[in-house]
């Protein structure tokens, strides 16, 4: 189910601007980070406090139908405020170009961690410079969608 509720665009306006021609573009435009030509998804979630529908670019991670959502704001010290969010209501919405689709959001920990920082790293090596500036451990998420929820590598269900 796609979230839904009042939208509060981002009081940033490179963000807003960003979400709004991605979306309206149904994900064929604005779906780049500057002219860097590495890819961004939108990420749609609930506010914390407010209860209503945020949305943020963040840089494509994606691996075998996951996604990772690097909580870097570019080596800010604080977390960005999203981390928050996605803490308090995991359920998001993931526009992947076109493709929208309801996620569940999952702090990783560990060496599922550690897999997800090298891919995040591989997508986009600026991450491992915002990780030694930040002085603060940059949290990582991953988005899945209810087919694949729950670690990789965790034993199949048996049925019984
Ligand atoms: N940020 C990243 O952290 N990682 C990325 O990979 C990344 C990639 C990226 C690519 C393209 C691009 O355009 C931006 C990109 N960003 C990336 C930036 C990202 O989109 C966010 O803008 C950034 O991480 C900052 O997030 P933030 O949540 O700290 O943003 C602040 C400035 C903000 O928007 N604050 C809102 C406000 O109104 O001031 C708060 C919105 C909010 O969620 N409020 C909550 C609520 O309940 O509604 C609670 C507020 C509270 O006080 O607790």
């Amino acid at each position: 189910m796609p979230l839904e509720g009042e939208y509060d665009p981002s009081p940033a306006q490179w963000i807003r601007e960003q979400v709004e021609l991605y979306e309206s573009s149904g994900g064929t435009q604005g779906t780049t980070l500057w002219d860097t030509g590495l890819p961004v998804v939108i990420v749609t979630m609930r506010g914390a406090r407010s209860g209503r529908i945020r949305k943020i670019p963040l840089m494509r991670v994606e691996h075998e139908g996951r996604y990772a959502a690097v909580a870097s704001k570019g080596g800010f010290p604080r977390h960005p405020v999203w981390y928050f969010n996605l803490k308090a209501d995991p359920q998001v919405d993931l526009q992947d170009g076109p493709e929208r689709r309801s996620m569940t959001a999952r702090e990783v920990i560990g060496e599922e961690k550690a897999q997800w920082w090298q891919r995040a790293v591989a997508a986009y090596p600026p991450y491992a410079e915002y990780q030694e500036k930040a002085d603060r451990v940059i949290p990582v998420f991953v988005l899945e969608p209810e087919h694949l929820a729950g670690p990789a590598n965790a034993p199949a269900p048996t049925g019984h």
